[in-house]
């Protein structure tokens, strides 16, 4: 009911966020209404009438203790609440073969691939600023570093948003659901630049992608004969 709210969701694990937004949502509607019914209730018991004097009164002890210890409760709650949640974003990282060196700096962000040998630190390495490419319903981890300051890697449609220390690699994933291209803001302000700090991330059915690694890896595609799925007429893709 309240999903018109936020972005489109094309993220496995973007209902639960959601879910847990819609549950605040809920709660503060439901306090939001109890002040107000009780407040128009209150203007007119209360309203000026001929004969009636204004009291003084401290307030009220018990009341007061409640409706501080309520909200309490329900904070704590949703905190329990969201333990698996989080649990499930931030700490179990799946296994993924797609893994993503991404590193923040006023103001771009540095997408290193590891190129066809998987591995980091070897030649068919490849960086490409503010380009982020990845296939369709596979898990995907990002190493997320900085050069600088503190930056914030957000996509709002896979409802991810992981701040970026400098001096530490936070390890993050997230598996989209549908392609498309979106948007990666930097949701730390970072600097003078920090607004205009905007990469894409580009979301490719399986075939697109294996088109899109052809052309970046023009020679590996050529020693590897075994991988003739590829696409003949890829390289329309970029
Ligand atoms: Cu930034």
């Amino acid at each position: 009911m309240l999903n018109w709210w936020l972005p489109e969701n094309v993220s496995t694990y973007g209902a639960d966020i959601d879910g847990l937004f819609h549950l605040v949502y809920w709660i503060t509607m439901a306090a939001w209404v109890l002040v107000q019914v009780t407040m128009i209730a209150f203007l007119v018991m209360y309203r000026n009438r001929p004969g009636r004097r204004a009291t003084y009164t401290h307030g009220n002890n018990g009341l007061e203790i409640m409706w501080t210890i309520i909200p309490a409760l329900i904070v704590v709650w949703l905190g329990f609440r969201s333990v698996e949640t989080w649990n499930k974003i931030k700490i179990d990282l799946p296994e993924s073969e797609h893994v993503i060196e991404v590193t923040a700096k006023q103001f771009n962000w540095e997408m290193l691939y590891p190129g066809p040998d998987g591995e980091f630190d070897t030649d068919d390495d490849k960086m490409i600023e503010n380009d982020l490419r990845v296939p369709v319903n596979k898990p995907i981890i990002l190493n997320l570093k900085s050069k600088d300051v503190i930056h914030s890697f957000f996509v709002p449609q896979l409802r991810m948003k992981q701040d970026v220390m400098p001096g530490r690699t936070i390890r993050s994933w997230f598996e989209a659901t549908k392609a498309g291209t979106y948007e990666i803001p930097c949701a730390e302000l970072c600097g003078f630049g920090h607004s205009g700090m905007l990469g894409y991330l580009t979301v490719l059915e399986q075939a697109d992608y294996d088109a899109w690694l052809a052309e970046q890896w023009p020679a590996a595609q050529a020693q590897a004969p075994e991988n003739d799925e590829v696409d003949p007429e890829g390289g329309r893709i970029g």
